[in-house]
């Protein structure tokens, strides 16, 4: 995983539509979506999922459905990203197949060293900062704690909370692959040039290395 990678919440959307918002940050050259649904019924989740997947597929974004595997099979969707209490990788894995795309969202060390023998595609390095996006979290990794993890784990790292084009730069120096951002383009005046400012910053990030 690397780029910019969007996690949706419609509740943030200030009541545009999501289709929309994930269309913007698509044309801007986002990475990958990451559908989230908190408070969605089963049915408007799935139908969500169903609408963005062409959009998606024919950008070459994945897209990975948050917690609920069975939402990921019935909508054909790239991957899903678990929790520490979400279904256990190998019951996903099992499900979902080889080819998907599986995350996995670590917040202690124990689960960084838990996470060093399974296939995921990426760990979720949740929270990097402290977010009013997600306040049942434990407490934030910081910097330091991105970079502790960036030197001791093999897998591919997102980082997640509290991130926007201000601090991009520093949470891509101290080690992340990706960088995650819920509010940030969710939230902005203009989804587009949001997303686009992250994605240059992103770029430009890297280019340097
Ligand atoms: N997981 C850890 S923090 C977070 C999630 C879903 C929310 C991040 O939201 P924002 O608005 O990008 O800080
Ligand atoms: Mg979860």
């Amino acid at each position: 995983m690397h780029g910019i990678y969007l996690v949706t919440d419609q509740t943030l959307c200030l009541g545009r539509p999501l289709a929309s918002i994930v269309a913007d940050a698509v044309r801007a050259g986002i990475a990958c979506v990451q559908l989230r649904e908190k408070t969605a019924s089963t049915r408007k989740f799935l139908n969500q999922a169903l609408a963005l997947k062409p959009v998606l597929a024919s950008a070459g974004i994945p897209l990975i459905i948050n917690d609920r595997v069975d939402i990921a099979l019935a909508a054909g969707a790239d991957g899903v990203h678990l929790g520490q209490s979400d279904m256990p990788y190998d019951a996903a894995r099992r499900l979902m197949g080889s080819n998907a795309i599986i995350g996995l969202s670590v917040e202690t060390w124990a689960d960084v060293e838990a996470a060093q023998n399974l296939d995921v595609a990426y760990l979720g390095v949740s929270p990097v900062f402290a977010t009013p996006t997600k306040t049942d979290t434990r407490s934030p990794w910081g910097l330091d704690g991105l970079a502790r993890i960036r030197a001791y784990s093999r897998h591919s790292l997102v980082a997640i909370g509290g991130l926007n084009a201000a601090n991009a730069k520093e949470i891509i120096r101290a080690g992340a692959d990706a960088v995650a951002v819920v509010s940030a383009i969710c939230s902005a005046e203009d989804p587009f040039t949001a997303a686009r400012n992250l994605v240059h910053c992103f770029d430009s990030s890297t280019d340097k290395e």
